[in-house]
């Protein structure tokens, strides 16, 4: 008992040594997405062409979800730049890109930056040299002949060192990693992290769809970089050439574990200020514009007071519902007088029926031969059925109920009126009721004679 004790008492003591080793090295820093250093389609540009809270130089052609930095023609340099300086102890930024073109090889490659000063314009990629910071190259074109091209090669520079292009800066790496990033399916993607003085270069180099494929490419430890400094991305064509296009750039903020986050742009208020009222006064002045210009195209508008300001989507609706009052007043004008007409011809066909009628009537009552009465009960027969289809005709054609379209209307019956129609009948008549007398008188004087 009294021999284990010493055995147990020691178990604290191995844990307590071994414990710092079996936990998690670091644990994870905080991160804050920081929107002023970053940009990301569908809406990347303004309406001026500008990016918001960067500036672009050169060749750099920014669009709605992605920021051309050259395009593919020889000698060709742009970059574009954080338009404020960033003054994060730890960072970490999300570059997502593509370099394309048509030939095996392709040129000069791809520059992300974070410098103490905005390279606006220079040898390095499309960027200033003796830069003050690190640059991390995206080198497509083997200068140097050594085959180790197209690579990632991280440079860093405290403002004196002239880059060495000739030699892909062989000499000037800090850290480098072989990687082909041209031409691929999927966007290439790098995440550079400034952490506790470690800079890491992970790289997706686009092969999968997968967003979270990265392998670490470079790492390079007890690094001094500024502590204040601007974030970008140049690129550059020289007789060789390919399209440089950055489709994202998402910085975050890293803060060591149980260490406070600073307040957002704590930093620089007064500049924010101004910022902003830079800002507003443009998007003012847009407005301006617009109302100018839509005054221009729609004269009889002008003149209006700024309040009953009526907008193009407004005036839009307006017009449709407008429109719309209108066709229903015309339908509803033409279902009467629909109605109306389908009422006369009613009416027109009873009364044409009705005539026809008493006609027979007449003729009956003025004929007394057999013969005679035989016809005019075939007559009436006949006009009775006449009457009945007219009858159901008129049924046919009721007003509908629903009238989902105009019907077009019935030509008019212009071929028989009244008159025409009664003096044509009563014509007819008389030469009948002649004919049957006629008959019968002759039939007459036939049985006199025999
Ligand atoms: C030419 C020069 C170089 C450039 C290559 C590839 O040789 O412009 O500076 O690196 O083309 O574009
Ligand atoms: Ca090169
Ligand atoms: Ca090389």
């Amino acid at each position: 008992m009294a021999a284990r004790c010493p055995q147990l008492s020691l178990v604290p003591l191995l844990l307590s040594l071994a414990l710092p080793a079996l936990a998690t090295p670091q644990e994870a820093p905080h991160r804050r997405f920081e929107y002023k250093y970053s940009f990301k389609g569908p809406h990347l540009v303004q309406a001026d062409g500008t990016v918001p809270f960067w500036v672009h130089t050169g060749n750099a052609i920014p669009s709605a979800d992605q920021i051309r930095i050259t395009t593919s023609l020889k000698s060709q340099k742009g970059s574009v730049w954080t338009k404020n300086k960033a003054l994060f102890e730890h960072w970490e930024v999300e570059v997502t890109f593509r370099v394309t073109g048509r030939g095996r090889i392709g040129a000069d490659g791809l520059a992300v930056w974070f410098t103490e000063e905005q390279g606006l314009e220079g040898p390095v990629f499309g960027a200033a040299d003796k830069w003050n910071g690190v640059g991390v190259f995206f080198d497509s074109f083997d200068n140097d002949g050594k085959k180790n091209n197209p690579g990632v090669i991280v440079v860093g520079n405290n403002g004196k060192l002239l880059y060495d292009h000739q030699n892909d800066g062989a000499t000037q790496a800090l850290a480098t990693c072989l990687r082909d990033f041209r031409n691929k399916p999927y966007p290439v993607r790098v995440k550079i992290a400034y952490y506790q003085k470690t800079l890491t270069v992970l790289v997706n180099n686009g092969f999968t769809p997968d967003k979270d494929d990265y392998e670490l490419c470079a790492k390079v430890e007890d690094m001094q970089l500024p502590a204040q400094g601007y974030f970008g991305v140049s690129a550059a064509t020289g007789g060789l050439a390919d399209d440089h296009d950055v489709l994202s750039f998402l910085t975050f903020q890293l803060t060591e574990p149980g260490k406070e986050a600073p307040p957002a742009d704590a930093e620089i208020p007064q500049k924010d200020k101004e910022k902003y009222q830079e800002e507003f006064e443009h998007f003012q002045q847009e407005l301006d514009k617009k109302k100018e210009e839509f005054q221009k195209e729609h004269p009889d508008v002008q003149g209006q007071p700024a309040d009953d300001f009526e907008s193009v989507g407004d005036r839009e609706l307006r017009q449709i519902f407008e429109g719309q009052n209108r066709v229903h007043l015309e339908i509803k004008q033409l279902h009467k007088q629909l109605d109306m007409i389908l009422d006369e011809q009613r009416r027109y066909l009873t009364a044409v029926s009705e005539e026809m009628s008493a006609v027979a009537d007449v003729l009956r009552s003025a004929g007394g031969a057999p013969e005679a009465d035989q016809h005019f009960s075939d007559i009436k027969e006949h006009l009775h059925l006449v009457r009945r289809d007219i009858e159901h005709l008129a049924q046919r054609n009721p007003p509908p109920a629903e009238k989902p379209k105009c019907p077009e209307l019935p030509p008019f019956p212009s071929c028989l009126s009244t008159l025409h129609f009664i003096i044509f009948t009563a014509v007819q008549t008389v030469l009948f009721v002649g004919y049957v007398m006629y008959r019968s008188q002759q039939e007459a004087a036939a049985k006199k004679f025999f």
